[in-house]
């Protein structure tokens, strides 16, 4: 993850480390471009100050004199407060319901078909449930995904109504023992209330049948969307209590921050990150790896070769 991700954090060079220069002594100037760094990397102001703050008050108690050692300091702290969180995804009631949801084209059900095949590889049975119906094309899309992932698929006409699918499949897993639903839904703007209306519908029909279900909303964000994916999962939060956020397109995107700063705001952790385009392109989410890319370890192996700008800061 680190590896991919170290490839895509080239807008701030070799990451943190790199665009802040590590041989300079640790004045307000640095403090001044280290937040300007972090929000550039879209760990969003509050957190970035708050990080800062702390970073600057950690160095006066232990005597941190150079900037190697502050960045170090600043990974740790960043470190911590990633562990802190409980990243599991929570899927052992039987079956267990799964929500897919966020804006159109975030990646929702390339992440379903992933998902379906990291359940199958773990011995377990998921059944897709096609929930956007709006187009044809969604259904076909997702009925390949669960070929390829070796999965039960659920669908009804397009145009049909996105809560009786889940409800269907949802009672197709009880009669044929499946063990979790995974529910892909439409893309919709999270400004749209009647779209956002309707997925509180599919959770209460859902509802009639378990009542704990689902067991867990996930929030599909495009790591390119920078900081609007905090609207998109504070709207969406608010009509569906998110249990987890599904980060994809990490594997193409310098904006590896937004997870922070959405992460701490609304406290639903990341769970899953999406890598690529294949089907096992789906990892759960690596504090450590991602904190790699993101202040560039990964950069001092690359130092080396030619034309690995240190810019950017
Ligand atoms: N590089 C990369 N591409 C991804 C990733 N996840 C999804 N994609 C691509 O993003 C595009 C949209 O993915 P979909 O899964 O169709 O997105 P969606 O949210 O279901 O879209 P709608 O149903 O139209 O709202 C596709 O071309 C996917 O291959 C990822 O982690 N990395
Ligand atoms: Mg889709």
């Amino acid at each position: 993850m680190s590896r991919r991700m170290g490839r895509a954090t080239g807008s701030f060079g070799s990451g943190v480390r790199g665009a802040i220069g590590l041989g300079r002594s640790l004045d307000d100037a640095f403090y001044d471009d280290l937040l300007e760094v972090l929000i550039t990397a879209d760990c969003g102001v509050a957190t970035s100050e708050r990080l800062v703050a702390a970073l600057r008050e950690r160095a006066r108690a232990e005597h941190i004199r150079d900037a190697g050692a502050a960045v170090a300091a600043l990974h740790a702290e960043m470190l911590a407060m990633l562990e802190q969180r409980d990243r599991a995804l929570h899927l052992d009631a039987f079956p267990s319901v799964v929500l897919v949801v966020g804006v159109n084209g975030s990646g929702k059900t390339t992440t379903v078909g992933k998902m379906a095949y990291r359940l199958r590889e773990e011995g377990r049975t998921p059944i897709i449930a096609a929930a956007d119906t709006y187009r044809a094309a969604a259904i076909d899309q997702m009925r390949i995904w669960a070929d390829r992932a070796e999965s039960e698929f659920v669908a009804h006409q397009p145009g049909g109504d996105p809560g009786a699918v889940a409800y269907d499949a949802v009672q197709a897993a009880i009669a044929r023992r499946a063990d979790c639903v995974l529910v892909d839904t439409a893309g919709r703007l999270h400004t749209k209330a009647n779209l956002m209306a309707e997925l509180a519908k599919v959770r209460r029909v859902v509802q009639r049948i378990i009542p704990e279900a689902p067991h867990e909303t996930l929030l599909v964000l495009d790591a390119t969307t920078g900081m609007n994916a905090g609207n998109q999962a504070r709207a969406f939060h608010e009509v569906l209590q998110l249990t987890g956020l599904v980060v994809t397109k990490l594997d193409g995107t310098a904006r590896a921050g937004t997870v922070i700063a959405i992460e701490e705001e609304l406290g639903v952790p990341v769970k899953l990150v999406g890598l690529g385009e294949d089907i096992d392109d789906l990892n759960v989410f690596d504090p450590e790896a991602y904190l790699d890319a993101l202040f560039g370890v990964e950069g001092e192996e690359e130092a080396v070769s030619p034309g690995e700008p240190g810019a950017g800061a």
